[in-house]
């Protein structure tokens, strides 16, 4: 027989479980305005977004037509799987009769997508990342989507060449992802803090589980796809050769970026992607996979660079612009970037050299 709960811990239970994610918005946001409002329905569609997504992928192994590829190649020249096309369509058909969401801009679409009949009054621009790290879904691994939510500042009458988006990362409201994982975790930020809602099935809700993430300063995680160290510049692989040199680091890297993120937000270390010989601005695009994150870990305390660069402060020339990426602990970014300045400055002595060897 399960022990009877005392009066308090009933009280906390039950409000525990009515701190839904939409009332969550309006209690950080300390306000019941127009905007506020329409911001928290914006992460409540969201939401949905995410239970229809978790849903297809617990069935996928079982359904038709879920896993796979299709024959399409996306704006980035890689292999679209169905389960991308299928979530990208569920971003898309949540937001539609909303009056919530203008345009969504998305790593599947090559230029951003106007729900129209919300146009003449919504706020707000949703950029998305539809499925990250789809290569996992069919072998059952975690992966995510990520979002970022900014202002709806393109006009009626302008060209659909959504301008106004290639701004730095600091014009972010809103920013979060969804790890599809052993339960299906969302993390958000209205710019008050980072705080996680888990899915409880039973319920169909997303419940606080975590509020106010901090990322310790320093941890023990570096996450990197090391099958690309002969395609780094000296200065990452000798931050490797670090690493493996000196006690008390371990390495993790699951090929999706959502999980290996959600680990370096709770443990502390640092996740790296950097340029590579063949894209030398590396895999990752800005703004609807590493600002995002960026915009979420310096809520928590810790730091996202692109090297040389907050992420925060780059300024995109176009919509889907990728980026090199270390992002994670303060102390662990701080000394990435270390060994990037060293190499820089050891690169400018000896370029210095030479040309004071030059015959004038
Ligand atoms: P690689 C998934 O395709 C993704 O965009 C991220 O989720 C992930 O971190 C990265 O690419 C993995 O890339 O080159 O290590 O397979």
């Amino acid at each position: 027989m399960a022990e009877a709960q005392q009066p308090e811990q009933q009280e906390y239970a039950l409000e525990r479980d009515c701190t839904t994610l939409s009332r969550h918005v309006l209690q950080h946001l300390q306000s019941f305005s127009a905007e506020a409002q329409e911001l928290s329905a914006v992460m409540n569609r969201i939401a949905l977004a995410a239970k229809l997504i978790a849903r297809h992928l617990s069935r996928a192994g079982l359904m038709e037509g879920v896993l796979g590829f299709t024959d399409d190649i996306n704006v980035h020249g890689e292999t679209v799987k169905k389960m991308d096309i299928y979530a990208n369509n569920v971003f898309i058909s949540v937001f539609k009769q909303s009056g919530l969401v203008c345009r969504l801009a998305s790593e599947e679409m090559e230029k951003p997508y106007y729900i129209s009949e919300n146009c003449s009054r919504s706020r707000y621009t949703l950029l998305y990342d539809p499925i990250d790290g789809s290569s996992n879904i069919d072998i059952n691994m975690s992966l995510g989507s990520i979002f970022a939510i900014r202002q709806q500042e393109e006009t009626e009458d302008s060209d659909g060449a959504a301008q106004d988006l290639l701004q730095h990362g600091r014009k972010q409201i809103a920013a979060g992802y969804v790890l599809y994982g052993p339960s299906t975790v969302l993390v958000y930020s209205v710019g008050k803090g980072v705080h996680s809602f888990t899915l409880d099935p039973s319920l169909g809700e997303f419940i606080i589980t975590h509020e106010n993430i901090q990322t310790p300063s320093h941890g023990p995680i570096y996450s990197v796809n090391e099958g690309n160290f002969w395609q780094w510049e000296e200065a990452i692989r000798e931050y490797i050769r670090y690493v493996h040199r000196n006690q008390g680091y371990t390495a993790r890297y699951s090929g999706a970026l959502v999980g290996d993120f959600h680990r370096i937000l709770l443990q502390g270390g640092v996740f790296l992607y950097p340029g590579t010989l063949e894209k030398l601005e590396g895999k990752l695009r800005l703004l609807y996979e590493s600002a995002p994150l960026a915009f979420l870990i310096e809520q928590a305390g810790g730091r996202a660079s692109t090297g040389t660069q907050e992420i925060l402060d780059v300024v995109p020339e176009k919509l889907h612009q990728r980026t090199p990426l270390i992002i994670g602990s303060e102390e662990d970014v701080a000394l990435v970037q270390s060994f990037i300045q060293q190499w820089a400055e050891a690169k400018a002595e000896k370029e210095m050299m030479r040309r004071s060897r030059v015959p004038q």
